[in-house]
């Protein structure tokens, strides 16, 4: 980042594989364990979980980044390599949930600047983000499927909702991975940049999302994934209830009259 000066800790006691600065309305979140290419262990989970449930209200939207070569090389396999007990596998994944609906389903919108390798828990991590940008040297894996586990930081259901079905079965049967561009064509990634400017761009559409009223971010968070997931019928309620309490906050109201009396800016053609 170039304003580099201007960062300011956020203010949540975070483990040391996870560092956190912002940048005005807008928070940097990095895995800071390059050391084991950012694995996910408990602590560094558990962590993510705190971050995202204590953020402070005037932070608007979120960074999320990995230091060193990779993104995250997912769960730490470690700490699972003993693991015998079927309940504690279980209270062990579930854990993993809870941080990641924390995220998805938190108070602001998360943005991922992806490179290097994200893969198992790692991609798990990225797809509860909202807008993920891969720097060319990115690449995807499902290693689960060779160490002999599966899924488990919400992958059967966001990765799988991201790219289909077929291409999880193809990844995790054959260990395939997926280059940059494949994961861009597959629908992992909504922006490619070239390698050193994730986070720049990353910054950005932070920028923008951080100056969306948090209603409608709220409803873009919240609502929207709800309602397409569910009956169409159940689905055009929410949505009429959501739109009036959307057009009836103050902020609204206040834009779209900038918008009448010529102050706001027009919708204009990016590329
Ligand atoms: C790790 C892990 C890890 C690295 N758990 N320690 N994930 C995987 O199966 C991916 C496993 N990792 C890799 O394939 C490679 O490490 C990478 C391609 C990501 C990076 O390679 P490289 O050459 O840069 O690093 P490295 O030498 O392999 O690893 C550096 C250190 O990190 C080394 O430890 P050291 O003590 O020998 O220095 C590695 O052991 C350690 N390390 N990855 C633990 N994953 C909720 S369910 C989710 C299920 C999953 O995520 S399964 C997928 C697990």
């Amino acid at each position: 980042m170039t304003t580099k000066d201007a960062e300011e800790p956020v203010g949540i006691d975070l483990p040391k594989s996870l560092k956190a600065t912002r940048l005005g309305a807008v928070a940097h979140l990095r895995l800071a364990r390059s050391e084991k290419r950012n694995a996910l262990d408990d602590v560094t989970v558990l962590g993510l979980e705190t971050f995202f449930t204590r953020l402070p209200k005037d932070v608007r939207a979120i960074v999320l980044t990995g230091e060193g070569a990779h993104f995250s090389a997912g769960l730490d396999l470690s700490e699972v390599a003993e693991q015998h007990d079927p309940l504690e596998g279980v209270l062990h994944s579930r854990m993993w949930h809870r941080a990641f609906e924390a995220i998805q389903f938190g108070r602001a919108p998360v943005i991922a600047a992806l490179h290097g390798a994200v893969v198992g828990g790692g991609l798990e991590l990225a797809a509860a983000t909202h807008i993920r940008i891969a720097e060319r040297s990115t690449y995807y894996g499902l290693p689960e499927g060779q160490r002999g586990i599966f899924l488990g930081g919400g992958g059967s259901v966001r990765i799988a909702r991201l790219i289909g079905v077929a291409r999880v079965q193809d990844m995790m049967l054959t260990g395939r991975t997926l280059n940059a561009d494949e994961g861009h064509l597959a629908g992992v990634t909504q922006y490619l940049v070239e390698d050193g400017k994730g986070l720049e761009k990353a910054m950005e559409l932070a920028a923008k999302a951080a100056s969306n009223t948090p209603t409608t971010n709220f409803a873009v968070l919240h609502a929207l994934p709800r309602i397409f997931e569910s009956d169409p019928a159940s689905g055009l309620l929410t949505e009429s209830l959501m739109a009036a309490i959307a057009e009836m906050s103050p902020e609204a109201q206040q834009r779209l009259k900038d918008f009448l009396e010529k102050r706001a800016a027009k919708v204009v053609r990016q590329s």
